[in-house]
């Protein structure tokens, strides 16, 4: 086609065939890229971390496409045959051009055989990647079940030591005073349970329940036998807080096992165990408050151990007090370990409830009916052995029928991650045996407690982390 290349006759270039190099090891370097990023991306179509992993494997293979493309593409342009778009490109450089071709003869075959290896490369990535992936989530998970078999240690250790499981809610009060007119009402059952709990654990701090708080000076002491100057300094921060806070499961799986806070200069967080003053455990370990020396004779460095040393980078606030995160979670995500104790054979629901939604953007509210009493409450929930939904015909909680639900390890406690997802899901109904482990995929339209579910809604629950036999519930 090229008649003008025939009547040329000159030595290669070196800086044209140079510049042809560099154009092949870009083109080279654009489908290495994009096949490289395209196949980790593909790979979300075998690791559903993310909900929108459709979207993300779909332009994992428009990005391996864009890749096959260009290295195609820098094939065919080494091919010699007819090319209009060349032909006008080279009438404007003319001379250039015809080393440019020279060069590329010289190359060709070179390059097209490079372009195949570099395809058979990302082909192999984006097959050697999702099992890569897989075995990356297979060893986090691992880890989050050591965590849990940590876990399992801690919480035997304390009931040995205080006689029974960390409660999974309480009220804390830093000034003592749980006089039930401070609390509303949804709150007085968890009030008791605190008293109860807490009187148990440490007999000689007072809590008073007439009105009147533990410590008549709830603020800085003049010094550390001053007994009018005290308070509960639950939350480390070296202030008397008014009011009250509640620790949902999560918090108390940290307060019960790690004890008081402490920041340091930086502010990283870190836990103190209690200290050994029968009459106020609950005080800094230090001085948290550099600024102020006296502080230091109110801080106890005499102290109880902590049942579990918590890695500080997964502890996180949430509201007053942390949680502990898993090794599977972001700070940002704040998925912790849930932890749900039982009270003589049953849970409360309530004692863990976090944001979750489904894909829908819908809150996940699961339903119990258990013992003629029905519960609701959202996500995370613990799971139960048995029916424990009844849903009648028109869609509403069938309280008229008793089935016996049976919560699982109903003698200890329920402690559970969210897994690779980072969802709970509702919680409920589970069986250790069978096929059918987490049944309700609910008909559509059928609801509970008035909330629809979604076909598949308890698909994110299969890949969660537990302490029961099973591990992960599939
Ligand atoms: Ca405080
Ligand atoms: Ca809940
Ligand atoms: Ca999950």
């Amino acid at each position: 086609m090229l008649s003008a290349s025939g009547t040329m006759n000159m030595g290669i270039s070196h800086n044209f065939a140079g510049d042809v190099a560099m154009r092949n090891l870009s083109a080279c370097v654009a489908a290495l890229v994009s096949l490289a990023v395209g196949s980790y991306l593909y790979s979300y179509t075998f690791y559903p971390r993310y909900h929108w992993n459709v979207e993300l494997a779909a332009l994992g293979w428009v990005l391996m496409a864009v890749g096959i493309g260009v290295a195609a593409w820098r094939a065919l342009r080494n091919y010699d045959g007819p090319d209009f778009v060349r032909l006008a490109w080279m009438r404007w450089h003319r001379k250039r051009h015809l080393h440019l071709r020279y060069a590329r003869r010289r190359r060709a075959f070179t390059m097209v055989e490079l372009l195949i290896v570099v395809v058979i490369i990302g082909i192999l990535i984006a097959l050697l990647l999702p099992a890569l992936q897989s075995a990356v989530r297979r060893t986090y998970e691992a880890q989050v079940s050591v965590e849990i078999e940590s876990f399992t240690q801690a919480l035997e250790a304390f009931k040995n030591e205080y006689g029974s499981y960390p409660p999974s809610r309480i009220i804390l009060c830093e000034d003592g005073d749980y006089s039930p007119a401070r609390f509303p009402a949804n709150l007085q059952a968890v009030r008791q349970r605190t008293l109860d709990y807490m009187r148990k654990f440490f007999p000689r701090a007072p809590l008073r329940t007439d009105g009147g708080k533990a410590w008549t000076i709830l603020a800085k002491p003049t010094s550390q036998t001053d007994p009018k100057s005290n308070f509960y300094d639950f939350n480390g921060n070296d202030q008397p807080d008014s009011g009250y806070i509640v620790l949902q499961g999560h918090q108390c799986l940290v307060f019960f096992l790690g004890g008081i806070p402490a920041y340091n200069n930086t502010g990283t967080l870190s836990l103190e165990g209690f200290g050994k003053n029968p009459s106020n455990p609950f005080v800094a370990s230090k001085d948290n408050s550099a600024a102020d020396p006296t502080w230091n004779k109110f801080a106890q460095s005499i102290r109880n151990n902590p049942f579990y040393r918590f890695d500080s980078n997964r502890l996180v606030i949430d509201g007053n007090y942390p949680g502990y995160i898993d090794s599977l979670d972001t700070v940002n995500d704040k998925r912790f370990f849930a932890y749900f104790c039982s009270y003589n054979g049953i849970y409360d629901l309530d004692d863990c409830n976090f944001v979750e939604t489904d894909d829908n953007n819908n809150p996940l509210i699961g339903g119990f009916e258990f013992l003629g009493k029905t519960f609701s409450s959202p996500s995370p929930n613990p799971y139960t052995e048995g029916m424990p939904l009844a849903v009648n015909t028109s869609g509403n909680l069938d309280t008229n029928t008793n089935y016996s639900c049976r919560f699982l390890r109903r003698d200890s406690y329920q402690l559970f991650g969210a897994g690779s997802d980072r969802k709970y899901g509702i919680g409920g109904y589970y069986t250790q045996r069978g096929d059918d482990r987490l049944p309700f995929a609910a008909p559509a339209n059928q609801t509970v407690t008035g909330i629809a579910l979604p076909p598949n809604t308890r698909d994110c629950e299969r890949d969660n982390i537990t302490n029961f036999a099973t591990g992960k519930l599939d």
